[in-house]
């Protein structure tokens, strides 16, 4: 083994039944970030970064077992790379005992910005309350005070309906009823139905939300008196992939026609300035066909628009890898004053850990995400994106700047049956 290596542990969701199997676009582009930053002469005066990893499948046990294998096995590590949230949750509590600091690339977790719990953790993941706003500003644009909420139980959603709830609170918008299931969602959505619920926030991971979906159209819920609001990072044809190895016993049509007219909201994971360089040289564009070249590789159908899971989310995963090689380079020159170096670094040296944190927290750069600089909780700033499914094909319908309260509304959204779906039911009155 070389000495002048430099490694990192990484935590990527590759297999699983469930969860966010992210890392199957997020790996390579990782990879991609580390062959980058390797070949640049002018970052990290000789050292080469080193990437160690394995599968977590999103399972929280699992992924404790990975970090264990990482940080018990030769080489010393400086820095751990994890994705989604139940295993980010469970890596970044248990790190901050080996003086680690956590970057995760894809964990959305409101749960996550709290520092007490996770002093060593930043990632480049925004935190899913940037949806809340959003949701709250639509539901005004389309005079909606009276909505639902369907979660599945992990604090991942748990933590992101305490902020709406806070947020509905705020402007008068009444929620009904706030259901919640572990894996099947029937008897939940069943009580959706009784409860007349018709603008329904629906938080769950993709596995769940076909399940959701199907039991959807089995109970009628969809057409032109119901509006749910699903997450906007899965896949865009979801809905429509796995439903015979998941046992769902709904078709590609009924899901299809359940699907129809839903809204998304998601935060914005590549720059939107296709044309504008970044730290790497590239523009998100270039990131794009170098990141759909390694794919293919891998043996993905990108040009048949079959895109593995975390393609959404690879930008961050590159732009974390950039981030830990800028806050090393920044400690290497700290340390090297004092003749020390990072190879110094041991699990009880918290001198050196601090100055990797201080190093993490004042980064600031343009990378194929957007601008990476992170808050005082570890977090990134984003703006979201709303899109509604329409024919079968997602359409952009605006975007929020949480920030600036500026909505850009395109005027593209169209509703089944051709008006607004009220919030209740209408009583006509026949006197
Ligand atoms: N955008 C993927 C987030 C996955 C997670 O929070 O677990």
């Amino acid at each position: 083994r070389r000495d002048n290596d430099l490694h990192i542990g990484g935590i990527f969701p590759m297999e699983g039944e469930g969860g966010w199997q992210g890392g199957q676009a997020c790996k390579p582009a990782a990879e991609l970030a580390l062959a980058d930053v390797n070949a640049r002469s002018d970052l990290l005066s000789g050292f080469k970064l080193l990437l160690h990893s394995n599968d977590s499948k999103c399972e929280p046990g699992l992924g404790a077992s990975v970090m264990y294998n990482l940080l018990y096995n030769p080489p010393q590590k400086l820095l751990l790379l994890a994705g989604c949230s139940t295993v980010c949750t469970t890596v970044a509590e248990a790190a901050k005992m080996w003086n680690l600091m956590v970057l995760c690339y894809g964990a959305s977790s409101p749960a996550l910005s709290d520092r007490a719990r996770f002093p060593t953790l930043f990632r480049t993941h925004p935190s899913a309350t940037v949806h809340n706003p959003t949701r709250i500003k639509l539901m005004q644009k389309f005079g909606w005070s009276r909505i639902a909420i369907l979660q599945q139980a992990e604090e991942v959603f748990i933590s992101t309906v305490e902020d709406l709830e806070a947020h509905c609170k705020k402007v008068s918008i009444e929620i009904v009823t706030r259901q919640s299931f572990l894996s099947d969602p029937a008897d939940a959505v069943r009580n959706l139905r009784r409860q007349d619920a018709r603008v329904i926030v629906g938080l769950f991971y993709v596995v769940a939300a076909r399940r959701v979906l199907c039991e959807v159209y089995k109970h009628r819920l969809y057409g032109k008196s119901y509006v749910w609001f699903f997450i906007g990072w899965y896949e865009d044809n979801w809905f429509e992939t796995n439903l015979e190895r998941e046992g769902i016993e709904c078709t590609v049509e009924q899901m299809r026609e359940a699907a129809e007219g839903h809204l998304t909201t998601e935060a914005l994971m590549w720059n939107q300035n296709a044309n504008q360089t970044t730290i790497s040289g590239m523009t998100s564009e270039d990131f794009r066909s170098r990141l759909n070249e390694a794919l293919r590789e891998a043996g993905y159908d990108i040009d048949g628009e079959r895109f593995p899971e975390g393609y959404q989310e690879a930008p961050l995963a590159y732009d974390a890898v950039w981030a830990v090689a800028l806050a090393f380079n920044k400690t290497m020159e700290k340390l090297e004053k004092n003749g020390l170096s990072l190879k110094n670094f041991t699990y009880t040296n918290k001198k050196i850990a601090d100055d990797i944190y201080e190093a993490i927290n004042s980064t600031s750069f343009l990378g194929v995400s957007g601008l990476v600089a992170f808050s005082s909780q570890g977090d990134r700033i984003a703006l979201t994106q709303i899109e509604q499914l329409t024919d079968n094909h997602y359409v952009k319908l605006g975007y929020y700047d949480t920030q600036a309260d500026n909505l850009t509304w395109l005027d593209r959204e169209r509703w089944v049956g051709g008006k607004v779906p009220p919030d209740r039911t209408v009583v006509v009155n026949e006197l």
